[in-house]
């Protein structure tokens, strides 16, 4: 079993990763297994830079294989906000989801996507980095108890519930989280004789 770091603080990804990654040979560490680590400043201007700025941040301190996800919403209506803006819209995730369904107030076009950029980082260096998106369309008031973030507001294309309804199993196999996850693992079963060396 190797030892992974998924170099997030957010502990309703990491246990969505966990969940992900259940059959893979790996243990996945959050960095609330390292405390004493400061605080990664996310500066980039798109997902990639700041998906590798986590990732290589966390490989580098824990000295140990690190993948990292930068995510977030993107609303059509709002040309594409909030965006990399996602986790620091506003203060809590109640304003966050407020200001959002203020901002939608009277716009009729409700197309949104999930991005999520996935990157790996081992042997000192970016090792890969994988897209996922789930295209859906934001609702006007908030559905739902489960998932984090904007779940209650995002009702996936072909489903008629919000991530934040739909079983965690099922938000699993089809969130931009899970596609850029299931792009990772074809890479690292491709890549695996590269890739033996870090792992
Ligand atoms: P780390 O950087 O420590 O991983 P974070 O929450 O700050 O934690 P991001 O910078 O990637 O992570 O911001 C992602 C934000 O986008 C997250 O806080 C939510 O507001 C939103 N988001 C991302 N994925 C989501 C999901 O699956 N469901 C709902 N909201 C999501």
């Amino acid at each position: 079993m190797f030892r992974v770091v998924a170099a997030t603080s957010n502990k309703h990804k990491l246990d969505e990763f966990k969940k992900m990654l259940k059959d893979q040979n790996a243990e996945i560490v959050g960095l609330d297994s390292y405390p004493d680590m400061p605080p990664i400043e996310e500066t980039g201007k798109t997902f990639r830079e700041n998906a590798e700025i986590k990732a290589l941040a966390a490989h580098e301190y824990c000295d140990a294989p690190a993948f990292a996800d930068d995510s977030g919403l993107e609303i059509e209506a709002l040309n594409g906000a909030p965006g990399i803006y996602s986790a620091r819209y506003a203060d809590t995730p109640e304003a966050r989801i407020e200001r959002v369904l203020k901002e939608m107030e009277g716009k009729t076009n409700r197309n949104a996507r999930f991005v999520c950029v996935l990157s790996i980082a081992g042997n000192g260096e970016i090792i890969e980095s994988f897209e996922g998106e789930v295209r859906g369309k934001i609702i006007d008031a908030p559905r739902g108890t489960g998932g984090f973030g904007y779940d209650p507001i995002f009702v996936p294309d072909g489903y008629d519930q919000t991530f934040a309804e739909m079983p965690e199993e099922l938000k699993n196999q089809i969130s931009h989280r899970a596609r850029a996850c299931q792009a990772a693992m074809e890479f690292i079963e491709d890549e695996m004789s590269i890739l033996d060396d870090e792992f």
